[in-house]
């Protein structure tokens, strides 16, 4: 009999991703889908691949006959229903952060570490952080050949990350300088949001719009923002290299969706430009876009919607041996979230 699989989270901004790329597979491995959400959502109609579905509340019995869970939900509706899942007898494939550096639960990129699915002995299996994931395609290609040891990475978030929250915040800001010349003096596109009427309770710690802001996260000890130690750990544990030397500085910056990266990477093996741009070109979840002089490499505006990871500007560092530069843009709510969710649970049922 053909599987089943549920989607917790299936009105959330990630969820709704989900339904669309659920909709939009080639291939379809599955017999019954089940969204869930919390009961205030409960009854809302949804289609599935031409099929209309109503939501279900979230209930330890809507569980029994799943197969595979997917976890589009916060971190502590995660903790308390995964485990849940699990007991009832499905595998729980997590995006939230509750399980993701736990021994026993698998962090897993499928074209990096799709092994790592079968050791899941609490049968959670976690999906990383959108600004890991973000560059996880490419450099786990290159670290197969190459042997990483170095990496330092700057991310450029965009305001999606923070949430729907986000996403309005910046639209709104947009829409408080448009058409004025701000930008141009200390302090004026603070004054023209705030004179919009728009107040100080944003997701993110200064204005995004006209701005870059170089936060993203929590505090962490010694001035290090949350993200920042995300990317460094899920690093570690994804390309399983525990003593990775990982230095991040995480940006936000005023994308609506599309998180972008520069990676500085450093392997044990000489890697020529050439034999980079050929490893990205084999990889079918990479997509190289790196001709300079044509004005051709990735930008949020142009990869936003789509599945694969954008490369380009690949460079040989010029004073760091064995060292590539180079440049990614991921959607962070499909292959940073959403996608890489869905291909671990048909990987499951592959
Ligand atoms: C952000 N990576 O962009 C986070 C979301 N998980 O804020």
């Amino acid at each position: 009999m053909a599987p089943t699989l549920a989607l917790v989270g299936a009105t959330g901004a990630v969820g709704t991703v989900m339904v669309d790329i659920m909709n939009s597979r080639e291939t379809w491995p599955w017999g019954e889908v089940r969204l869930i959400a919390s009961p205030r959502s409960a009854g809302k109609k949804i289609t599935v691949r031409g099929e209309e579905l109503t939501v279900l509340a979230l209930a330890p019995e809507v569980f029994d006959g799943v197969d595979v869970a997917m976890f589009d939900v916060p971190d502590a509706v995660s903790a308390e229903w995964a485990p849940i899942a699990a007991a009832r007898g499905a595998v729980a494939v997590d995006n939230s952060g509750a399980f993701r550096m736990d021994d026993d639960v698998p962090l897993v990129v499928p074209e990096v570490n799709r092994d790592k699915i079968a050791e899941r002995p609490r049968g959670i299996i976690a999906n990383p952080n959108c600004t890991t994931l973000s560059m996880m395609a490419a450099l786990g290609a290159l670290h197969h050949q190459y042997g990483l040891r170095e990496l330092v990475v700057a991310s450029y978030q965009a305001a999606s990350g923070a949430g729907q929250e986000g996403v309005d915040r910046l639209y709104a800001e947009a829409a408080a300088v448009a058409g004025k010349a701000v930008g141009e003096v200390a302090g004026d596109v603070r004054q023209a949001i705030t004179a919009a009427g728009l107040g100080e309770d944003s997701p993110f710690p200064a204005p995004l719009v006209f701005n870059v802001v170089p936060w993203a996260g929590s505090l962490k000890e010694d001035g290090w923002a949350s993200e920042e130690l995300k990317v460094r750990n899920e690093s570690r544990k994804i390309l399983g290299i525990p003593d990775l030397k990982v230095s991040a500085t995480c940006v936000r910056v005023p994308v609506v969706t599309t998180h972008s990266l520069t990676v500085h990477a450093t392997f044990e093996r000489p890697v020529t430009v050439a034999e980079a741009h050929k490893i990205f070109e084999a990889e079918p979840s990479v997509v190289l876009v790196d001709d300079p002089a044509a004005g051709r490499f990735p930008t949020p505006a142009d990869v936003v919607g789509a599945d694969p990871t954008y490369v380009g500007r690949v460079r040989q560092a010029l004073d760091f041996p064995n060292t590539l530069d180079f440049f990614v843009c991921g959607d962070n709510l499909r292959k940073g979230a959403a996608l890489n969710t869905y291909e671990i649970a048909e990987a499951l049922v592959g």
